[in-house]
């Protein structure tokens, strides 16, 4: 598929994304999401691919659903259409996913950051739900997965007024991972996927759904799954290998499980 709205390269085993609508600040239209969700949809079939990088430009990560696309939409239109439902594929990629955010992680760029693993932010990143200055409120997830975040205080103040949030206070309360300096942000955002990658690919899949679990679920249920899954790990070929490299003292090799 020939991709108009996104750049989409291959790292060794990282896949990177970069959103690419620089002249609307990677506003996310049909177009970009549809091309999204192309390139997700082959990283995750491919074997080859253990981890997925998102982006966006310096400038911004994205700045929110297209407003211009938009503001002529109609209820019934968004009910049949079921608008918005299907920018989550983001969201059930069952490998793993790194957003790397520079500039503006805006409503919807905000929810799709937040729709990724976790977050590098660069320290020029700003995130905001500022849904609420157009006449409605976050869609995508924001209300949810921001509070879950960052509790109800913040998420509620965000939410409410607009307002943007810098790195450093996105560090400060988990919304990010960690901060980097804006021009080493890929470079370490694909060093960091490389060593994901590097990893038991099924490993690290079950690692990925067994910590969404904390957020499905009640803390015994998760424990009951997490234990499951712990001990289905040792039919997997790369526990024998893991733990044969580490008794032989040497590097191991993974495969996908
Ligand atoms: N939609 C469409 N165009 C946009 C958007 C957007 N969200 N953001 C920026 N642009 C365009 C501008 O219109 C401008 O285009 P033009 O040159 O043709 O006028 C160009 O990008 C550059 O923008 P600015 O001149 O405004 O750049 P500034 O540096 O002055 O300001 C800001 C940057 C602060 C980011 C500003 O552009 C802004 O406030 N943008 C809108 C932010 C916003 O409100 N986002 C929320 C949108 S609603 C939403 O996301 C609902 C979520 C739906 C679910 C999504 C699922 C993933």
């Amino acid at each position: 598929m020939a991709y108009e709205t996104i750049l989409v390269e291959t790292h060794g085993k990282v896949g990177l994304i970069r959103l690419n609508r620089p002249q609307a600040l990677n506003a996310l239209n049909r177009q970009i999401i549809t091309e999204l969700n192309a390139a997700l949809d082959i990283f995750e079939a491919d074997k080859g691919i253990g981890c997925i990088v998102l982006t966006g430009s310096e400038k911004a990560f994205a700045a929110g659903a297209d407003i211009k696309e938009m503001q002529d939409f109609t209820y019934p239109g968004t009910y049949v259409d079921d608008f918005i439902t299907s920018w989550e594929r983001l969201s059930r990629v069952r490998k793993p996913v790194v957003a790397a955010v520079s500039g503006f992680a805006l409503g919807g760029g905000c929810e799709l950051a937040m729709m990724c693993d976790f977050i590098l932010a660069a320290d020029t990143a700003k995130f905001g739900q500022p849904e609420i200055k157009l006449g409605v409120m976050p869609g995508a997830g924001g209300t949810q997965r921001l509070t879950r975040l960052v509790g109800k205080s913040k998420a509620m103040e965000m939410c409410l007024t607009g307002r943007f949030m810098d790195a450093a206070e996105a560090e400060r309360v988990g919304l990010v991972s960690r901060i980097i300096p804006a021009a080493e942000l890929l470079d370490e955002a694909l060093k960091v996927a490389g060593v994901i990658a590097g990893m038991s690919l099924a490993v690290g899949m079950m690692t990925k759904e067994s910590v969404n679990r904390s957020y499905e679920t009640t803390l015994a249920e998760g424990i009951r799954f997490e234990r499951r899954v712990f001990q289905s790990q040792f039919a997997l070929a790369d526990q024998k290998e893991g733990m044969a490299a580490f008794v032989e003292k040497r590097k191991p090799n993974f495969g996908a499980g």
